[in-house]
């Protein structure tokens, strides 16, 4: 039955005066507002790369007692066969408490769960440093954060150094020589090609933190050019950028000589037969990292045992890992939190701004068990749109009038001027955490630029005069904007978001947004998903809109760069091309990918800042996302730690746990617990039982 006429349109019979949009409702972009100063505790002492670690060769090693017993017994190549030629050696002037003892753990707790080892192939181990833990990279820049802005590029790590050809269109990398996997097999250049060829380069493989060719510049090859030693060949010159990508979470190498047997190019493995090879109840996988797993226990625990053939050590020889054992309890992110602050774990992140209070005034008690330092507002949320309007996903027709709605400027405008961003933030936690965040680069940044940011404020008038110019109107006055008459037969607007239940904050921004959605007159509905589930629906285009909380691509720009907009054909989930192919990029993100292009082709300081000031213009003027909020983390990190570097941020370059490099963290004698689980253990053989005792 004909729904009533809308009240205004009633109105508008009476008075004989159209329904037209009132320009005057219309509320122009304006600059953002300052954002509620917030110092963050503690400042780093900043220091050139090279003052962190060399690679040299020392007169002598050691090892832990229980380690030599096993060399004692003919398990294990006495230290010096199990190290590198040239180790990574780090620096004592450079650690805050100076060298460190063996002995004690780490008791992280995680949110996720793990689905296997095989990282390269698209296995998630459960996050919270877990990962990055066990898969060392080329190049490192989690401690970035410490590094003074002369000398700022990335570090380097399995990767020793490397060389630019005169024309720059070549880069030579040489690798670490002598290093082992830590079931004793060599590490070297096979292991880097396996990875490129089968993984990067292989469409069929969808790896963790999306590595893709793409990442490394299209055309890009590398190829193998020594033992210890690839060569890249770019198709721009000297694209240094490409060194970011070879560290945390997009090059790092998995072990080949267990992999490579069941890859589907040597096996008749499927490509899910292959991802899932290597179980989470497969014990000791190789690593490059300081811990190998020996112990999971279902929804209970992850225990890793020190790698014996570790490649780094301090300058007195001692071979690193300092702690033996590492614990990843299967929890919930929350837990975290509240075990740090408890003490019966021993790190966190605090970046779930709702646990603020309490952690803060339970740090605030001086027995208190853990040390708990906020850093720069650098954890931010958005919202994205799902901009493929092609086909990418199979939309239904409800789906794809969404999309083509996400497509329209005016339509944008008024999601985003719907958003009242200070309710948003004083939703999580009162106080001067939050600020009001326009999306793209951070406010407080080094390539922020306060004049290149267009913020749109809130405002509903405004946003329904912008919804009306998209065509939309309540015209069957239920209260619910309305699709024109040819699109869905002119039914209510329909919209559903996309966001992480593994995170009350996601939830809470999620919830707030479907809020002030309804009271714009569009209805949302929520589809709250976490860990894989979330990642394959979002890979598969299976949303409209998505909650994120976003990564390093708007803190440090130099990071994960290929991500600040749509540059190849599957490189953004928040736009990805049909399965022909074909990506239907908008004008604006034209010239957003050209100048994330633009930006990794040059070296030039003050070309990249112009090139990020038209960025961060292109991205808040189109609202290519609608930034949410963003705030301030905090380390908590438990008392009886030394050596953690003063001004981690928990987020920049990488996560804290990569940043404060957990390798030459140590625990004094005095201060030592008694929690290791598997005391005097190493790891056994590649899917073995678990650890090994001595005899
Ligand atoms: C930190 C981090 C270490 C991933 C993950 C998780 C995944 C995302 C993101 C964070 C967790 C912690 O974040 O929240 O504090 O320990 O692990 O990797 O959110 O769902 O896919 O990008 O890093
Ligand atoms: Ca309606």
């Amino acid at each position: 039955m004909k729904r009533l006429l809308t009240r205004a349109a009633t109105a508008a019979l009476l008075t004989g005066v159209a329904p037209v949009m009132a320009l005057s409702q219309i509320v122009e972009p304006t600059a953002v507002p300052e954002a509620p100063v917030f110092a963050a505790q503690g400042e780093p002492n900043f220091v050139k790369r090279s003052d962190v670690f060399e690679y040299r060769a020392l007169d002598s090693y050691s090892e832990p007692d229980f380690v030599k017993e096993f060399v004692e017994a003919g398990k294990l190549p006495p230290v010096k066969d199990r190290l590198p030629r040239e180790p990574l050696v780090y620096k004592t002037a450079n650690m805050p408490d100076g060298n460190g003892v063996y002995g004690d753990v780490m008791r992280h707790v995680i949110g996720g769960r793990p689905e296997g080892w095989a990282y390269i192939a698209g296995n998630g181990q459960g996050w919270g440093g877990i990962d990055i833990g066990l898969y060392e990279c080329l190049t490192r820049t989690g401690p970035l954060f410490m590094i003074e802005s002369e000398d700022l590029a990335p570090m380097p790590n399995l990767a020793r150094n490397w060389e630019w050809s005169e024309d720059g269109m070549q880069l030579q990398v040489n690798l670490i020589e002598g290093a082992k996997w830590s079931d004793g097999d060599p590490f070297d250049a096979d292991d880097l090609v396996f990875y490129w060829d089968h993984h990067v380069m292989d469409p069929e493989i969808t790896p963790l933190n999306g590595a893709t060719q793409d990442t490394f510049g299209k055309g890009t090859t590398m190829e193998k050019t020594g033992e210890f030693q690839v060569t890249f060949t770019f198709t721009t010159p000297r694209p240094e950028a490409v060194l970011y990508a070879m560290a945390y979470g997009t090059f790092c190498p998995g072990p080949s000589h267990v992999m490579a047997p069941l890859h589907p190019a040597n096996s008749d493995n499927t490509y899910e037969e292959y991802r899932n090879a290597f179980p989470p109840g497969y014990m000791n996988y190789p690593v490059m990292g300081a811990w190998v797993p020996v112990e999971h226990r279902s929804d209970d625990i992850v225990v890793l045992r020190r790698n014996p053939y570790y490649w780094k050590v301090d300058e007195a020889g001692n071979q690193l890992p300092y702690l033996n054992e590492m614990h990843y309890r299967l929890s919930t992110w929350a837990d975290r939190d509240v075990q740090a602050v408890a003490g019966t774990g021993d790190f966190s992140n605090l970046e779930q701004a709702e646990n603020y209070v309490e952690s803060l005034r339970r740090a605030a008690d001086p027995n208190s068990p853990a040390r708990l330092a906020f850093g720069p507002r650098t954890i931010g949320y958005s919202m994205y749109f799902n901009f493929s309007g092609n086909g990418w996903g199979e939309p239904d027709d409800r789906r794809q009038a969404i999309r083509e709605l996400n497509r329209n400027p005016e339509f944008r405008k008024g999601v985003t001027q719907v958003i009242d961003r200070v309710r948003l933030g004083e939703s999580l936690v009162k106080g001067p955490f939050t600020a009001q965040y326009p999306g793209g680069i951070y406010a407080g940044t080094s390539f922020y630029d306060a004049d290149s940011t267009v913020f749109y404020p809130y405002s509903l008038e405004s946003a329904k005069a912008h919804f009306a110019a998209a065509g939309l109107e309540d015209t069957d006055g239920d209260g619910f904007l309305n699709h024109p008459a040819d699109v869905l037969g002119g039914a209510n607007v329909q919209v559903t978001l996309l966001a992480s239940n593994s995170y009350q904050t996601d939830a809470n921004l999620a919830e707030g947004v479907v809020a002030m959605m309804e009271e714009a007159g569009i209805r949302v509905a929520l589809d709250m998903l976490s860990g894989p589930d979330l990642d394959a629906t979002r890979d598969a285009g299976r949303y409209d809109w998505m909650v994120r909380r976003n990564s390093s691509e708007y803190i440090t720009v130099v990071q994960r760069t290929t991500d600040l907009a749509p540059v190849g054909p599957r490189t953004a989930w928040m736009h990805m091309a049909n399965d022909e192919g074909e990506l239907d990029l908008m004008d604006f993100e034209a010239e957003m990918v050209e100048t994330v292009n633009a930006f990794i082709a040059t070296n030039d300081a003050a070309e990249r800042a112009e090139l990020m000031k038209k960025y961060q213009k292109l991205h808040t003027e189109n609202v290519y996302s609608v930034g949410l909020t963003a705030y301030p983390g905090a380390l908590i990190i438990n008392k009886r730690f030394s050596n953690i570097p003063p001004g981690a941020p928990i987020f920049m370059y990488n996560w804290a746990e990569g940043a404060v490099m957990r390798e030459r963290v140590f625990v004094a004698e005095d201060a030592q617990a008694d929690h290791e689980l598997f005391p005097e253990t190493l790891p056994g053989e590649p899917g073995g039982d678990g650890p090994v005792t001595v005899n």
